[in-house]
């Protein structure tokens, strides 16, 4: 069974075509082992992938699923952190007990990260097709002192439109409101609706969070562990309009719904492993 090949993607950027029996494929770049493709056979194309993305290495790639490591927003490293715009190595694939694709992707520390981030780390990413995608962020501190991190994977939903869907499992928590002074906010609505910018960090949200769209009549269902929090995001029109890479209007067919742990970082102390594990499932609305 051809599960994974290497080809030539945008640019001439390096790219990973994972393939399941059932007609699923995923689309990985080597470049911040970016997850830029989740086609299902029955529901197409499930992440956004901007227009006018651009594919440069070293370079994030506008959607689908940058991986957020070891920094989440602005900070003293660049914004993100550095794993999103680092050429990750392909270490593997295989047909799992489950009969899923998988293929493992990894990062290391160099002189340039420990310059900025003076740890020595390894983080692997494990994607695995099957009727859902599974993504597994697996940090390694590799050095010989503890070290602390924030990640998350900013996933990019494409949607029928912003003004049709509807965000549920919130209701209760508290989130940080970017958009309003940083403000930690009750969310008292059980079914999020969208009418304009934003930025919204869900603290100790539950373990599952819907997106639902009946414009494309399917339900996302976000499932994470050992991630502790949600985001929600997006820019607006007015946002998108600073974003050179975020074709015009594109705010009306994405949604991000991030899966990370930002407030509290991960404490990890020396040869100790952290497993942050999401899967995405797709069903009939
Ligand atoms: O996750 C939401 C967010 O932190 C927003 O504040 C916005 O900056 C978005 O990420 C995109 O960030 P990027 O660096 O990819 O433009």
């Amino acid at each position: 069974m051809n599960t994974t090949t290497i080809t030539p993607g945008e640019n001439g950027l390096n790219k990973y075509i994972l393939r399941h029996p059932s007609g699923a494929e995923a689309q990985i770049y080597l470049n911040g082992a970016h997850i830029t493709s989740w086609k299902h056979p029955d529901f197409g194309e499930l992440l956004f992938l901007s227009r006018d993305a651009e594919f440069k290495s070293g370079r994030s790639i506008r959607g689908g699923v940058p991986i957020i490591f070891p920094q989440f927003g602005s900070g003293e490293l660049p914004a993100h952190g550095f794993a999103r715009s680092k050429e990750w190595s392909f270490l593997s694939s295989e047909t799992t007990r489950s009969g899923g694709v998988k293929a493992v992707f990894s990062l290391e520390d160099s002189a340039e990260t420990r310059k900025i981030w003076p740890y020595r780390f390894k983080a692997d990413l494990e994607v695995t097709l099957g009727e859902a995608l599974e993504t597994n962020l697996i940090v390694t501190n590799k050095d010989d002192k503890p070290f602390s991190f924030q990640e998350a994977l900013h996933t990019y939903f494409k949607i029928s439109d912003i003004h049709k869907v509807h965000v549920q499992g919130l209701k209760g928590l508290s989130y940080i409101d970017k958009l309003n002074n940083f403000s930690l906010t009750p969310e008292n609505n059980e079914r999020l609706t969208f009418n304009g910018a934003l930025d919204r960090i869900y603290l100790s949200s539950p373990q599952v969070v819907e997106l639902h769209d009946p414009g494309l009549r399917r339900k996302i269902k976000v499932e994470k562990e050992n991630m502790a929090d949600s985001v929600l995001w997006n820019p607006w029109q007015e946002g998108n309009q600073t974003m050179k890479d975020l074709h015009a209007n594109s705010y009306l067919e994405m949604i991000c719904i991030e899966s990370g742990n930002i407030d509290p970082k991960i404490e990890l102390q020396p040869a100790i492993t952290h497993v942050a594990r999401q899967v995405l499932k797709v069903e009939s609305l």
